[in-house]
């Protein structure tokens, strides 16, 4: 059953009228307004203002719903959640899997001790994040350290942060628990059978995560369905729904990666990408576009904006599991040593997708 909550889930067909009514509202403004462009920016801003209360007063509300795993049907799944882009806490997801019970640190030094694993490493525990270099004083798209280690070296850093500088981090999105670490794979479910019958495909990506409680994923959206396991300690995520796009500020930044170039020492180093690109090559690496707000601590002074966005929280227990839809941001904290499992699902390019796109090129149009 689904439980009370303060969220108006509708419909379906409802969510998709009352965002065609809105695009279409939108494109009639561009069409016959014949004001100036201050004039027109500021419409823009009070259409844009409706979009989010209407979506947040129809449709999301202010917390995430929550369903027993044992009141899901693929069919419930899909109705309620998948076609209403809609997230949804899932209790007990994962309370009968082996990993349930079995994995803590023990359990892995035990049966992957010596086997290496790559982790990533930050000075502050952002990785994939932007970040001031003092040195150039210049703002970076700053990605990690990627240092192979053994699974127990991991977890000593992990245990002795005081000897080990640094945020450890193992968290590698290319479906590395298929692909690196198999022998975990007896221990959970290979797919979500309520997930995988309403998706109709199988996850393109299962990935392991384990890390410091200092670690943070900044706010990024992905165009994946995403079912979000937790098997020891917590994440807490803060979301925000697509159509709070035109608040989420974006810029585009050089990247770069952290070094340790010595014990504790990092330094923020565009060159460390050189291998990456070939010698001969004329590819040059792009700026990347990255959301330059920080939820945590909004520079509202450089992204006013931001303060007509409407974030919701939610944590995910051990044992639980969130459904994250696609194309919602997300910003991801956890307790120390947290360890979870998420399955990416490929998105539907739908007309879902195509209304996103459609407000995207629309906010930058008015920027
Ligand atoms: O757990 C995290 O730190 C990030 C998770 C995430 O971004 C994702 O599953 O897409």
């Amino acid at each position: 059953m689904l439980q009370p909550a303060c969220v108006y889930v509708s419909s379906a067909v409802s969510q998709t009228s009352a965002l065609c009514c809105c695009i279409i509202i939108l494109s009639l403004f561009f069409k016959k307004s014949n004001l100036n462009k201050s004039q027109n920016l500021y419409g823009m801003e009070e259409i844009f203002k409706s979009l989010s209360e209407e979506a947040r007063e129809f449709q999301y509300g202010i917390c995430i719903p929550e369903i027993n795993v044992n009141d899901i049907t693929p069919l419930k799944f899909y109705r309620s959640y998948v076609s209403a882009n809609q997230p949804v806490l899932i209790r007990n997801a994962c309370t009968h899997w082996p990993a349930f019970a079995k994995w803590n640190k023990d359990y892995f030094c035990t049966k992957l001790g010596e086997k290496k694993v790559i982790v990533a490493i930050t000075p502050n525990g952002y990785a994939d994040a932007v970040a001031f270099d003092s040195k150039t004083s210049r703002e970076y798209f700053v990605m990690p350290e990627e240092r192979s280690m053994t699974f127990a070296e991991f977890w000593l850093a992990l245990d002795q942060p005081d000897k080990h500088p640094g945020v450890y981090y193992l968290q590698r999105q290319n479906s590395n628990l298929i692909e690196e670490l198999p022998e975990l794979l007896q221990d959970i479910d290979r797919h979500i059978p309520w997930a995988t019958e309403a998706f109709g495909s199988t996850p393109d990506a299962v990935n392991f995560w384990a890390g410091d409680g200092r670690a943070v994923t900044s706010m990024h959206k992905d165009p994946y369905e995403n079912i979000y396991c937790v098997i020891s300690g917590h994440k807490d995520f803060i979301l925000h729904p697509p159509t709070d796009r035109p608040w989420i500020p974006y810029k585009r930044y050089p990247p770069a990666a952290y070094l340790e170039v010595s014990h504790g020492n990092f330094v923020i180093n565009p060159q460390n990408l050189e291998p990456l690109i070939e010698k001969d090559s004329e590819h040059k690496l792009e700026d990347v576009p990255w959301i330059c707000v920080d939820p945590l601590a909004p520079d509202f002074k450089r992204y006013s904006s931001y303060r007509n966005a409407s974030p919701l929280q939610v944590r995910v227990n051990a044992g639980d599991a969130l459904f994250l839809p696609s194309l919602w941001y997300h910003h991801v904290r956890q307790s120390h040593g947290c360890i979870a499992v998420n399955y990416w699902y490929d998105m539907q390019y739908d007309i879902k997708y195509v209304y996103h796109k459609f407000l995207e090129a629309l906010v930058s149009s008015v920027k």
